[in-house]
């Protein structure tokens, strides 16, 4: 190999790994960033994800609260929380939105709730009798979301989170 061939060899090899860096770190910034929210570890709520214009998220209902979800604004959700026969009683057996006039009697098998969301922000969701309470987190843009975005958002609905003492308030 002659030296101008070494040196064009080089050029290209180093060009790869510059292009491949500056992905890697373009990734990290604004491409990927529905990733990172999925991916983060101290992101505990359940994402929606979209398809056909609909919102689709499952979660499971723990016999002591309410799952905290993430939805996007604007795009119909439809919510389908599980529940166990075992895991329904008397206090987590009827769930209310006040944002949105909701209020379900939780079933075993599915529970299907719908509800479209038109701006960001945090809307509490809770028990019937205010004791176990949740949240549901509306952002912008489901793909585009951080940890931070999350934290920064305001209540918007319904009465603000309260911890009382009861027969069912437990640590969340
Ligand atoms: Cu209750």
């Amino acid at each position: 190999m002659d030296t101008v061939k070494k040196s064009k060899t080089l050029l290209v090899v180093s060009l790869v790994i510059i292009v491949v860096i500056a992905a890697m770190a373009f990734g990290r910034g604004s491409l990927l960033p529905g990733k990172s929210l999925a991916a983060e570890t101290g992101n505990s709520s359940k994402l929606a994800s979209i398809t056909n214009g609909v919102q689709e998220i499952e979660t499971q209902l723990p016999q002591n609260g309410y799952p905290v979800i993430t939805v996007q604004k604007g795009v119909p959700v439809k919510w389908n929380l599980k529940a166990d026969a075992t895991s329904i009683n008397s206090c987590n057996g009827t769930l209310v939105i006040p944002e949105f006039n909701i209020k379900k009697d939780l079933q075993p098998g599915d529970n299907i709730i719908e509800f479209t969301p038109n701006q960001s922000g945090i809307i509490p969701y809770s028990c019937w009798m205010g004791m176990i309470n949740s949240q549901i987190n509306v952002v912008d843009a489901l793909d585009k979301a951080t940890s931070s975005d999350i934290s920064n958002l305001s209540v918007i609905g319904g009465p603000a989170k309260r911890s009382g003492a009861g027969c069912c308030s437990l640590s969340q």
